[in-house]
């Protein structure tokens, strides 16, 4: 079943990874798909198909991946993969990294590819101050977590922390998630509700005071008001839809066409198909 599940929890060497993180600090990151991030995601291959460290956009690509020079940096995390997963179906491996504050645009991967991967994330520096979505779930990620995340559905991330929120991120080209798989998983209990964050409702006064930003909204910051929106999607009921619906709305009522037709470019961009 491909749905968002945690697959496993590892209890990671602290001192290894606190060895591998600390050179993590001074590679160099790519902003690669600044489009989907209201803030700052910043992305590193240290697995890829050229073997080149700038290459952190998901392409496809024929023959076997390549270590990267930032890989090559990373020995625990290399050698953790290595034991956990079957890597000869491994397609990329790549650091992603949120800065405090900042909030992913929900989105769809692999759009822009022949066919979609199995993508797994392991939180290796987080907060309870971050918060990921699959749709209209909201959860957490632990450290050492092992998650297969349905990139191909909408989800995003926010991170309230005060330190970037470092995960790993993986994709196989495997039909399934077991095939990834180098351990037997945990038996499927989705994401647990012990992880989640109900949300409450929007109230009409809520609804108002975003709707009032059309008095501001203007080319210049309508990405703070999506960024806004979206931050309250992480503690309202309010669908991925709505949240394109609220600041076209917002943007529209406040005259500020460009703007409008922005959001209509990147809500296309981020969950139908991939634009120029
Ligand atoms: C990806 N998703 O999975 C991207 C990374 C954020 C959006 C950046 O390739
Ligand atoms: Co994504």
């Amino acid at each position: 079943m491909t749905h968002t599940r945690r697959i496993a929890r590892l209890t990671l060497d602290a001192e290894a990874l606190a060895g591998d993180m600390a050179n993590a600090d001074r590679f160099r990151y790519s902003d690669a798909y600044s489009e989907f991030t209201c803030g700052s995601w910043k992305g590193s291959a240290l697995c890829n198909g050229s073997g080149d460290l700038y290459d952190t956009r998901i392409v496809d690509y024929e023959g076997p991946y390549q270590v990267t020079e930032h890989g090559r940096q990373m020995p625990y995390v290399l050698d953790l993969i290595g034991r956990h997963f079957r890597t000869e179906h491994l397609r990329f491996v790549r650091l992603g990294r949120i800065a405090p504050g900042s909030v992913m645009v929900p989105h769809r991967d692999y759009l822009e590819l022949d066919e979609s991967l199995t993508r797994i994330h392991i939180p290796l520096h987080t907060s309870p101050e971050c918060f990921s979505s699959d749709g209209e779930t909201i959860y957490q990620m632990a450290l050492g977590d092992v998650w297969f995340i349905d990139a191909a559905q909408p989800h995003s991330a926010v991170s309230f922390a005060t330190e970037d929120r470092t995960h790993l991120i993986l994709d196989f080209t495997t039909a399934t998630v077991e095939e990834a798989l180098a351990f037997t998983p945990d038996a499927d209990a989705g994401i647990p509700e012990e992880v989640t964050f109900p949300r409450a409702p929007l109230t009409d006064a809520q609804r108002l005071a975003l709707e009032g930003l059309s008095a501001v909204v203007d080319t210049h910051n309508y990405r703070d008001v999506l960024a806004l929106v979206i931050k309250q999607y992480f503690r309202s009921d309010i669908s991925v839809a709505e949240i394109f619906d609220i600041v076209e709305r917002i943007a529209k009522n406040g005259g500020a066409t460009e703007a409008a037709e922005r959001i209509q470019w990147l809500r296309t961009h981020a969950l139908v198909t991939r634009l120029d």
